[in-house]
């Protein structure tokens, strides 16, 4: 899918992997502050914007970091251009929520056409792909009948269902010696199948600026911990290059801004 930026977008954030869960109370309200203040025209959560979502019935009953972010999320919807992308750990977000937020709802990926570039988003984990045992789950868990039947269980089975296989997904994790990141490969075909330069993604909480090839990269979000001991939050902000109208590329101009 593509999505065209309209003409009076001039500042875009990028942000992702924030895990919000009441656990994270700096960071829960880390987010509520750059949600209330930013001054972009557009934000783009890139997924894992929850720590776990368990269905939008949730919304009536949901943790409190929870119903502060959604809160603060329908307040930034109704000032600027609020697009939101599940990912790996919120993929049950649903219609109901983005509603709610006054959201647009992002697939995974998606070409942003901006100042002139093409500019491929996603969350990340499908381009993960040495990670075998985690993309038959992504594959399975991404089916309708799969989330039909998830969704089909009472809350408080859901949220037992969910903490489990968090605890699996972290137990796998410890056990494991490989770290699984984005394949390069995978990156640089997924660019050229989108006839796109950039890719921005999160998910892998590495952020980095990776060149591909003379004219592919791809920008790694940061995730936000703003309760341990290495406190790190940030957005991605894209803005239209001031030498643009000389039509010389670079047309953009990326910058990180610490939040
Ligand atoms: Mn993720």
């Amino acid at each position: 899918m593509e999505l065209r930026a309209p003409s009076h977008w001039q500042t875009l954030d990028f942000v992702s992997d924030l895990h919000l869960q009441d656990s994270s109370p700096r960071t829960l309200q880390g987010f509520v502050d750059y949600l209330d203040t930013t001054q972009a025209d557009a934000v783009f959560v890139l997924g894992d914007l929850f720590e776990f979502w368990i269905g939008d019935d949730w919304m009536d009953a949901p943790q409190d970091a929870h119903r502060q972010c959604l809160d603060a999320l329908a307040r930034a919807g109704q000032r600027l251009a609020l697009h939101i992308m599940r990912g790996n750990r919120d993929f049950l977000m649903g219609r109901s929520l983005m509603q709610f937020c006054g959201a647009h709802d992002l697939p995974d990926p998606l070409t942003l056409v901006f100042g002139g570039e093409r500019i491929v988003l996603s969350h990340g984990d499908a381009l993960c792909t040495g990670d075998i045992r985690y993309q038959e789950f992504r594959q399975l868990s991404r089916a309708d009948a799969w989330q039909r039947n998830f969704l089909a269980e009472p809350l408080a089975g859901r949220k037992n269902r969910m903490l489990g296989m968090r605890q699996q997904s972290e137990a796998n994790k410890k056990a494991s010696t490989t770290f699984f990141d984005v394949d390069d490969q995978a990156a640089l075909a997924l660019l050229q199948q989108c006839a796109a330069t950039t890719l921005v993604h999160g998910h892998t909480h590495k952020p980095d600026h990776h060149t591909l090839d003379a004219q592919h990269t791809r920008w790694v979000l940061t995730d936000w911990d703003l309760d341990g001991s290495v406190p790190r939050a940030g957005v991605l902000r894209v803005c239209p290059s001031p030498d643009s109208a000389a039509a010389k590329p670079p047309a953009l101009r990326w910058a990180r801004i610490a939040v």
